[in-house]
């Protein structure tokens, strides 16, 4: 059987598949030259040094949609093909953004906190929220996972902008400029990939612009966001609150950003429901067995498509 080399964890069905192909292989015992495929996340990656090490490697399937960890133009230079799990998980990793954004509006973990701590019996009702309807959302990244997050807010009558380097045909107004979209809304939503091109464009003018009543969400790559400059101007009232599945060194999270108040904060969990990730876990094993049988992949990333 074919030697495949597994990155980080993978699910109890993927084993099971992979197992019934492939020798697997751990981080700790492998020979670099019989290595043929790899499958790994979208955390872990492969680092640049172990992918050169690999003389022999064909496929790298990646457990996730974003795939910023791989090196994808040198993989397709050496003719490997990188595959990744798009669109299975647009639903979910949509929910996840649509529910930080009604959690920091109302104030969910406070008002949690306050019938918990006994406050709500001794004090009375707690204080007023901000409403989430009819909302300026601006939405950085307007792809498969954009789009589904526009659709998914629907009910609560927002008016949709975004910004991208192409302009899309959809009916929302398109922004050049990330700073001038964030004046003009009420929240900025980031669904970009990560990675150079996107790296900290959320930057301090950009939270300046959304404003003291302005909120971010992030379920993007923290990559994406200055985490810095956003815990200033969080911390100064430049910028009002913040939803966060993702963080610049995860799963390490300052502690100055936990222990701000107006943050909503989860451990990069977009996409993490059984079903979705059962749905993740199908596609990455099935570019794998795909492969094997006659050298195609189904779900390429864009780097190499051409392969
Ligand atoms: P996609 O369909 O490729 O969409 C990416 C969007 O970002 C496109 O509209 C693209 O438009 C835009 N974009 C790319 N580079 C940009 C830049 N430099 N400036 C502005 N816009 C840019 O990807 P997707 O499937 O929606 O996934 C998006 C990302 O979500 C993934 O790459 C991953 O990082 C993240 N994600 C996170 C989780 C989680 O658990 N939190 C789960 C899944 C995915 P243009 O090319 O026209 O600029
Ligand atoms: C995963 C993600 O948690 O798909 C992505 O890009 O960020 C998440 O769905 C991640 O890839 C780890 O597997």
């Amino acid at each position: 059987m074919p030697d495949l080399l597994q990155i980080g964890g993978i699910t109890d069905a993927m084993k099971a598949r992979l197992e019934a192909a492939f020798t697997i292989h751990q981080l700790d015992d492998f020979d670099p030259e019989k290595i043929t495929h790899v499958v790994t996340n979208g955390h872990d990656g492969v680092k640049p040094e172990l992918m050169a090490s690999l003389p022999n490697l064909q496929v790298i399937s990646g457990y996730g949609v974003g795939y910023d960890a791989v090196d994808a133009p040198a993989a397709a230079a050496r003719g490997i093909k990188v595959t990744h799990t798009p669109n299975v998980l647009n639903q979910e990793v949509a929910t996840s953004a649509v529910l930080l954004m009604l959690a920091a509006y109302r104030e969910l973990l406070r008002d949690d906190a306050y019938v918990r701590s006994g406050d709500w019996e001794a004090k009375g009702g707690s204080a007023l929220t901000r409403s989430a309807d009819n909302q300026t959302v601006g939405i950085l990244g307007l792809g498969r996972i954009g789009q589904a997050i526009a659709d998914k807010l629907a009910p609560w009558n927002p008016t949709i902008v975004y910004h991208t380097r192409t302009k899309k045909d959809v009916p929302y107004k398109h922004y050049d400029n990330l700073t001038a979209m964030a004046k003009d809304c009420d929240v900025l939503i980031c669904i970009t990939p990560g990675g150079p091109a996107t790296n900290k464009i959320v930057n301090a003018d950009v939270m300046a612009g959304l404003g003291p009543k302005g909120t971010l969400i992030n379920v993007s790559r923290g990559s994406v966001v200055d985490e810095a400059a956003m815990i200033d101007a969080l911390s100064s009232g430049k910028l009002g609150w913040a939803g966060l599945d993702v963080f610049e060194g995860e799963p390490h999270v300052p502690q100055a950003l936990r222990d701000l108040p107006n943050t909503v904060l989860l451990p990069h969990v977009g996409s993490a429901t059984h079903e979705t990730r059962a749905a993740m876990g199908d596609l990455t094993v099935d570019n794998l067995l795909q492969h094997l049988k006659d050298g195609t992949v189904i779900t390429a990333v864009p780097e190499c498509a051409h392969l």
